[in-house]
C-alpha cells in the first residue's frame, strides 16, 4: 500500500546551480523515499501541460520557455502528508518572501528562477506524475529504515 506520493522537480536553474544533491538530500533526510526520478529537457509541449493552470496569464510564455531551456530533474516523492509537507519544505512561490530554512528561501532571489516545482495538491500531484512518468518508472519497496521514521 502507497504513502501520498507527490511530484517535485528540480527546475533548469537548480540543476545549473549545482542543487540537485542538496535538494535531494533535504527530502532524503526529511524521511520521505524516493520512488521516481529522471533528468530530462522537457519540449514546450510538455512544460505547457505541465502549467497548464497558468496558461493565458502573462508570465505564462516566459515559464514554459524557462522550463523547456535545459535539464530538469522530475522526481517522485513519497510518504505521509508529503504534498503539503515538501511545499513546506520548498516555501513560497516568491523566494523574497520564502524564509530562510526552505529551499526557495535560501537558495533564490526572483519568482521566475524559484528553482523547485512541487504539487500543491494531491490531485495535482497525480495529474503530474502521470504526466512526468510512466507507472512502471516509479519504485515500490520499504526501506530498511522505515521503522525508524514511522511509529
Ligand atoms: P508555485 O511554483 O509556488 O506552485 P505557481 O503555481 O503560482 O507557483 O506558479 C508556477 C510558477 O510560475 C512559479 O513557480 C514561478 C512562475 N510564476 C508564478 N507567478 C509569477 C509571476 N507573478 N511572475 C512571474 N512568474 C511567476
Ligand atoms: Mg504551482
Amino acid at each position: 500500500e502507497r504513502e501520498e506520493l507527490s511530484f517535485i522537480m528540480i527546475k533548469p536553474d537548480g540543476v545549473q546551480r549545482g542543487l540537485i544533491s542538496d535538494i535531494i538530500a533535504r527530502f532524503e533526510r526529511k524521511g520521505y523515499k524516493l520512488v521516481g526520478i529522471k533528468v530530462l529537457v522537457p519540449t514546450q509541449a510538455l512544460a505547457a501541460k505541465h502549467y497548464a493552470e497558468h496558461d493565458g496569464k502573462p508570465f505564462f510564455p516566459k515559464l514554459v520557455n524557462f522550463l523547456s531551456s535545459g535539464p530538469v530533474v522530475a522526481m517522485v516523492w513519497e510518504g505521509k502528508s508529503v504534498v503539503k509537507y515538501g511545499r513546506t519544505m520548498i516555501g513560497a512561490t516568491n523566494p523574497l518572501a520564502s524564509p530562510p530554512g526552505t529551499i526557495r528561501g535560501d537558495y533564490g532571489i526572483d519568482t521566475g528562477r524559484n528553482i523547485i516545482h512541487g504539487s500543491d495538491s494531491v490531485e495535482s500531484a497525480q495529474r503530474e506524475i502521470a504526466l512526468w512518468f510512466k507507472a512502471e518508472e516509479l519504485a515500490d519497496y520499504t526501506p530498511s529504515t522505515a521503522a525508524w521514521v514511522y511509529e
